[in-house]
C-alpha cells in the first residue's frame, strides 16, 4: 500500500538538482508556477471564513495580530496538491531521507497577519527539536503565499547563509541582512529547519494570507499532533499518501505501531480485522536479529 525503501530512495534521486542547489547553497529557493494561480485563490477564498472566525494567537510568537489555523486538509479539500506535490516531496526526501526511514508532515497551517503587525522574531524552527545541530536537518518547510507577497506586506523574511552549520554560531540577526522574496501566489518558498526567519512586519494596509506546509524526520514528535487533527475516521478519507504522512505509518523499527501493527490498519479495517502483532524492522536490524538467533543455535 504505502511507498518501499527502494522508491523512497528513487524520490532523493529524481529531487529536482537547481532547487536542491539553490537550498544548500543560500538555505532557502523559490519554485515559481508550482501550482496554478488560480487553485491556490480558491484555497484563499475556502478559508476566508475560517479565518473571518478565527482568533487572534495570544503570546509573543506569531503575535497577537496574527492568525494561525491548523489542520489544512479538514478546511480545504483540495490541499493535497500542495502537501503532496511531487517536485517538493521530491527534495523533502532529498534533504530529510538521510537521517529517517519515511518523512512526516510536521505541519499544515495557514496563518493571516494583519495590517499593522510587527515582524515576528527571527527564529530557526528546528530549535524545537533537542538534539544536535549543524549536523543534520530535521525539518524542511514550504511557505505557499495565498495574497501576492512584498516586503511590506509582512512577507516572510529569511537570512541567506544563516543554515546548516551557520545555525551554530549563534550572532544575533543583523536586520539588514534579511531578505524579503516577492512571492505570488502558485509560487512556494522552501527553506530548512535551519534557515534563521520570521514573518516580516505588515505596513500595508490589507492581510497577508500564507499556508505553511512543514516536513520533518519521520521519527520526531511533529508541531501539529497528526493523530488528533486527522483521526482514522478523517484520515480514512486521505489518499494513501497524504496518510502515510499523517503518521499512518510505522517508522522502522516498530515505531508508532497500534497494538503491535501498522496504524494503516486502522484505516482499511479495524482492531478486529488485525491478526496480531508483526515487527517492522530495517533490513539492517533484521539480519542482525537473524544472525544472533542463529548463533544461539545448539549446533547438531
Ligand atoms: O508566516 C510566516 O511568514 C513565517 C511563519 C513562521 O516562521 C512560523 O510559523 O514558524
Ligand atoms: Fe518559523
Amino acid at each position: 500500500m504505502f511507498q518501499t525503501q527502494t522508491s523512497i530512495a528513487n524520490m532523493r534521486d529524481r529531487a529536482p538538482a537547481p532547487y536542491v542547489d539553490r537550498l544548500a547553497r543560500n538555505g532557502w529557493c523559490i519554485m515559481p508556477d508550482a501550482l496554478p494561480a488560480q487553485r491556490i485563490n480558491r484555497l484563499d477564498d475556502d478559508l476566508a471564513e475560517a479565518f473571518e472566525r478565527a482568533p487572534y494567537c495570544r503570546g509573543p510568537f506569531y503575535g497577537e495580530t496574527t492568525k494561525p489555523l491548523g489542520r489544512l486538509p479538514l478546511r480545504f479539500v483540495h490541499s493535497e496538491a500542495l502537501i503532496c506535490h511531487e517536485r517538493i516531496l521530491e527534495i523533502v526526501h532529498h534533504f530529510l531521507a538521510p537521517w529517517c526511514d519515511h518523512v512526516q508532515l510536521n505541519t499544515t497551517q495557514a496563518i493571516a497577519i494583519d495590517p499593522g503587525a510587527p515582524a515576528q522574531a527571527p527564529h530557526r524552527d528546528q530549535d524545537m527539536c533537542h538534539g544536535p545541530k549543524g549536523e543534520m536537518e530535521y525539518l524542511l518547510n514550504v511557505i505557499w503565499p495565498l495574497t501576492p507577497f512584498n516586503p511590506d506586506n509582512g512577507a516572510t523574511r529569511l537570512w541567506p547563509g544563516s543554515h546548516g552549520s551557520a545555525a551554530i554560531e549563534g550572532d544575533a540577526p543583523h536586520e539588514e541582512q534579511a531578505v524579503s522574496p516577492v512571492l505570488a501566489p502558485g509560487s512556494a518558498l522552501l527553506f530548512p529547519g535551519s534557515t534563521l526567519h520570521g514573518a516580516g512586519a505588515n505596513r500595508s494596509g490589507s492581510v497577508r494570507r500564507a499556508a505553511v506546509i512543514g516536513y520533518s524526520l519521520g521519527w520526531l514528535k511533529p508541531y501539529e499532533n497528526p493523530w488528533l487533527a486527522y483521526p482514522p475516521q478523517v484520515a480514512r478519507h486521505f489518499s494513501s499518501e497524504l496518510a502515510k504522512l499523517a503518521g499512518y505509518v510505522q517508522h522502522r523499527p516498530n515505531l508508532g505501531h497500534f497494538e503491535g501493527q501498522c496504524p494503516s490498519t486502522l484505516l482499511t479495517g479495524g482492531p478486529e480485522l488485525m491478526t496480531g502483532p508483526r515487527d517492522a524492522l530495517l533490513l539492517e536490524q533484521a539480519e542482525m536479529v537473524e544472525a544472533y538467533c542463529r548463533a544461539q543455535q545448539v549446533p547438531g
